[in-house]
C-alpha cells in the first residue's frame, strides 16, 4: 500500500500539465485504474482482511484525489502568474514626446482670428456645411439669374427622382450662418462664422475645399467707420505689427451695399512679407454694409438696423503669415510638411500671451 502511495504521489507531483494530471487518474482511480482494480479484490478477502484493507484503499483514495486537485490548482495558479508577467504593463511610464502631431496652420490661423475677435466682443457662429438654396444665395440677394450664382462654381446635392424643388448645396461661404443667426437671435448681433466652404475649382490657387472668416456686427447705429477700426485693430493683431495702412476700393456684392474690397500696404523683400511698410498692396477682404433686403429677408427690421458685414479667406492669410508657398500642401496630409509648418500642441494662441511663438 505504502509503494502505491509513493508512486502515484510522486507522479502527481511530477505532472507538468493537466493532461498529464488526467493520465495518472486514469491510472489509479479509472475503471480499469490499479486502485480500482484492487478495491475490487476485497470481494475475494476474508473479513479480517477486509476490515484493514478496505478502509486503507479507501483513505489511499481520498489522499490521491486530494493532490490531483491540489495539484491541478497549482498548475492554474502558475499558468495565470506566468500570464500576468507576459501581459505586464506599467501605466506610470510617461509618454513618449517624439512623433507628436502638430496642430494644422488652418486651425492655428482659425484660432488666432478668433482670439483677436473675441477680444473685440465678437462671438463664434457655427451652421450646417450642406444648406438650402434659400440661405446660401436667396436670402442673401442673389437671384437665381444672377452671375454670382454661376461663378460660384456650386456643388449641388442629388434630389430623389421627381422631386422637383431646388437641390441643397454645399455652402459657397460661410454667410448662411449670418442669415441663420440674425434669424435665431435678432439684432443685435456681433459674431464671426468661421468654418469650411466649398467651391468647384481646382488649380494653382483654389481648392475645392477652403476656410473662410466672415463678420457681421448689426446695431442701431453701426457704420464703414466702426467696420474700418474693427479691421485695422485685426490686421494689426493678426500680422503682430504696430501700425498698417488699409485702402478700402469701391465693390459691389449683392449682399452689401455699400461694398468695399480692402487692401494692406506691405513689402516684398527676399520673397517674404513686411505687413504695413512698402509700395505694394495686397488685397485680404471683402466687405461693407448689410444689403437691407438680406436684414429683412433675415428677419431683421431695416428701418431700425443697420450693420458691416465682411469676409476673408483663411488659407490665403495663413500662407501670407507663416510664408506658405503653395495652398495644396494644406490638403497633402505630409507629416514632414506638418512637422516643418506646423504649431505646438499646447501653445494656444491668446492675445496676452502672443498670438504664435
Ligand atoms: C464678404 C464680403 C462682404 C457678408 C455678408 C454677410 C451677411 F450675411 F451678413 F449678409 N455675411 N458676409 C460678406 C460681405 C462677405 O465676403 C467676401
Amino acid at each position: 500500500m505504502d509503494d502505491l502511495r509513493q508512486k502515484y504521489l510522486s507522479a502527481i507531483a511530477n505532472a507538468a500539465d493537466e493532461a498529464a494530471i488526467e493520465e495518472v487518474r486514469v491510472n489509479a482511480l479509472g475503471k480499469k485504474g490499479e486502485i480500482s482494480l484492487r478495491m475490487r479484490e476485497l470481494g475475494g478477502m476474508s473479513a479480517e482482511e477486509r476490515m484493514t484493507a478496505g478502509p486503507a484503499l479507501n483513505a489511499l483514495k481520498d489522499e490521491i484525489n486530494s493532490a490531483l486537485a491540489a495539484r491541478k490548482a497549482g498548475l492554474a495558479d502558475a499558468a495565470l502568474d506566468a500570464r500576468l508577467r507576459g501581459e505586464w504593463l506599467d501605466v506610470t511610464l510617461p509618454g513618449r514626446n517624439r512623433r507628436q502631431g502638430t496642430i494644422h496652420p488652418i486651425s492655428q490661423v482659425t484660432e488666432e482670428v478668433t482670439a483677436i475677435f473675441a477680444d473685440m466682443g465678437f462671438a463664434v457662429a457655427e451652421g450646417p456645411q450642406i444648406d438650402s438654396d434659400w440661405y446660401n444665395f436667396d436670402a442673401l440677394n442673389i437671384p437665381g439669374h444672377h452671375p454670382a450664382r454661376a461663378e460660384m462654381d456650386t456643388f449641388y446635392m442629388h434630389r430623389a427622382p421627381g422631386d422637383n424643388r431646388p437641390p441643397h448645396v454645399l455652402r459657397t461661404h460661410t454667410s448662411p450662418v449670418q442669415i441663420r443667426t440674425m434669424e435665431a437671435q435678432g439684432a443685435p448681433i456681433r459674431i464671426i462664422a468661421p468654418g469650411r466652404v466649398y467651391r468647384a475649382d481646382y488649380d494653382q490657387t483654389h481648392t475645392p475645399m477652403f476656410h473662410q472668416v466672415e463678420g457681421l456686427a448689426i446695431d442701431k447705429d453701426i457704420s464703414m467707420a466702426n467696420l474700418k477700426w474693427c479691421l485695422e485693430e485685426f490686421v494689426k493683431a493678426y500680422f503682430e505689427v504696430d501700425n498698417v495702412d488699409l485702402r478700402f476700393r469701391a465693390s459691389h456684392f449683392p449682399f452689401t451695399e455699400p461694398s468695399a474690397e480692402v487692401d494692406i500696404r506691405c513689402s516684398w523683400e527676399d520673397g517674404t512679407l513686411k505687413v504695413g511698410e512698402g509700395d505694394s498692396w495686397l488685397e485680404i477682404l471683402g466687405s461693407g454694409m448689410v444689403h437691407p433686403k438680406v436684414l429683412q429677408n433675415a428677419g431683421v427690421d431695416p428701418t431700425q438696423w443697420q450693420g458691416f458685414a465682411f469676409g476673408m479667406g483663411i488659407d490665403r492669410i495663413a500662407m501670407l503669415k507663416y510664408g506658405i508657398p503653395d495652398l495644396r500642401a494644406f490638403f497633402d496630409s505630409d507629416l514632414r510638411w506638418l512637422r516643418h509648418y506646423g504649431f505646438a500642441s499646447l501653445d494656444v494662441p491668446t492675445l496676452h500671451g502672443g498670438l504664435s511663438r
